[in-house]
């Protein structure tokens, strides 16, 4: 199995994974009560969802009994460019990185499916029972940042995300439940130290404590998964960050040490770089869908969407944008209308 754990690694690589790890199923022993104490204290805010099948998310053995090892891996998306360019440009939108181009969710369940055909093959062959496998890719209930840290892939920081000597925190995590029995590899220790850059960049002191987050004060969570009007406290502090945000990721000094992307896809596109807030809150249904059709960004609609083009339009300080404001204060969603008139009120 040895073998077939590094020719497994030889494919993973040539689909374009940049590290791969593997851990029993039982290897999150505390991901089950962090989770519970996440969800009984309404840290995830609105996302109903990580309330739900909390036994299934919690604990891998009861997602699928008879799965053997869980496969992580880790595929690159570092920026180029400085992810925070655009935060001193109030007339402009900052535009996370994950999402400046083609949806990862594609992307690597499709690297994950091959990789995980090829396991599927090569373990036959050296068995006569028929392995089985199941791939994920940040959609089911699977807790993959404490299954990556117990792969070895690396650790989770206090800004929660995965991050290694190696690799950076500029990386997308996939899993491949299997049947099959392979060797697995020791966790990665904590290589925080005294750091808190994380903590302190964050402009909605979201973390409560290093190594927990609160999402309802998370900037990523307050432009993609909250519906309805945000918090008028919380707006200011958003600034020109329309769809999540990267400031605690892109200050870690361990990012010295990231691995290139090698997937073109994910490198920004010019009409994301440092698009115009004016023009983007002029979208209407048909135009979003039209320019966000295989982004991510498509998953949030227009509604929600302009709502946070709003927010930054009325944090730009900008007397020209007011106009561009007024206009969508009768806007059919109420939380754009309602946006348009904060954003009004702010700029005159
Ligand atoms: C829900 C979710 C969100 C929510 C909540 C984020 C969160 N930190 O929980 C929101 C919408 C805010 C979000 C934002 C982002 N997300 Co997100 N998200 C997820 C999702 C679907 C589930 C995460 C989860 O289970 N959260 C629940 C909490 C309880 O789990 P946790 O964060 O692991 O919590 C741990 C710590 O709090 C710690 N802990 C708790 N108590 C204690 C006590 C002590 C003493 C210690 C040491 C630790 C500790 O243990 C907990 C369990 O491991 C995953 C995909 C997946 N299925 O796993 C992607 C995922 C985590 N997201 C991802 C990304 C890229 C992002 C963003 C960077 C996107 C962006 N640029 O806007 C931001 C980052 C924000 C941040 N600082 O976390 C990637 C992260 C990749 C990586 N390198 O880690 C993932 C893995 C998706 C993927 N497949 O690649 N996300
Ligand atoms: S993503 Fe932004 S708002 Fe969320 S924790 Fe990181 S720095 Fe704070
Ligand atoms: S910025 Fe510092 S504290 Fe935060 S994850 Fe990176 S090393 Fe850890």
């Amino acid at each position: 199995m040895t073998d077939l754990k590094a020719r497994l690694w030889t494919e993973a690589r040539a689909a374009g994974f940049s590290k791969m790890g593997i851990c029993r199923p039982d290897a999150i022993p505390q991901a089950a009560a962090r989770l519970a104490a996440f969800v009984d204290t309404g840290r995830h805010g609105q996302m109903g969802w990580m309330a739900e099948r909390m036994h299934w998310r919690g604990d891998p053995r009861m997602l699928w009994p008879e799965a053997r090892s869980v496969v992580m891996l880790a595929e690159a998306y570092t920026p180029a460019e400085d992810p925070l360019a655009n935060l001193d440009k109030p007339e402009v939108a900052t535009v996370s990185v994950y999402a400046r181009n083609r949806d990862y969710h594609d992307l690597v369940k499709k690297r994950l499916k091959r990789v995980g055909r090829w396991l599927l093959d090569a373990a036959g062959r050296e068995s006569s029972v028929a392995p089985e496998i199941k791939v994920f890719v940040d959609t089911a209930p699977v807790m993959e940042k404490p299954l990556a840290a117990a792969a070895g892939l690396g650790w989770q920081g206090k800004h929660t995300n995965l991050l290694g000597r190696d690799l950076g925190n500029w990386v997308f995590l996939g899993a491949i439940f299997t049947t099959v029995d392979l060797p697995p590899d020791a966790p990665e220790a904590d290589h925080c130290g005294s750091c808190r850059a994380c903590l302190d960049i964050c402009p909605t002191d979201a973390f409560p404590v290093p190594y927990q987050l609160d999402a309802r004060r998370c900037i990523s969570y307050l432009t993609i998964e909250h519906k309805g009007p945000v918090d008028p406290e919380l707006r200011p502090l958003m600034g020109n960050r329309i769809y999540g945000c990267d400031d605690c990721l892109a200050v870690c000094p361990w990012n010295k040490f990231a691995v290139a992307a090698s997937e073109t896809r994910y490198a920004a596109r010019d009409d994301l770089k440092a698009p115009a807030l004016a023009e983007l809150a002029s979208l209407d249904d048909a135009g979003f869908r039209a320019r966000f059709s295989g982004s991510p960004i498509k998953r949030i609609g227009r509604d929600r969407f302009v709502r946070n083009v709003l927010y930054a339009i009325g944090n730009s300080g900008s007397e020209r944008l007011a106009n561009v404001a007024a206009n969508l204060m009768n806007d059919p969603d109420e939380a754009v209308a309602d946006a348009a008139r904060w954003a009004v009120e702010r700029l005159r």
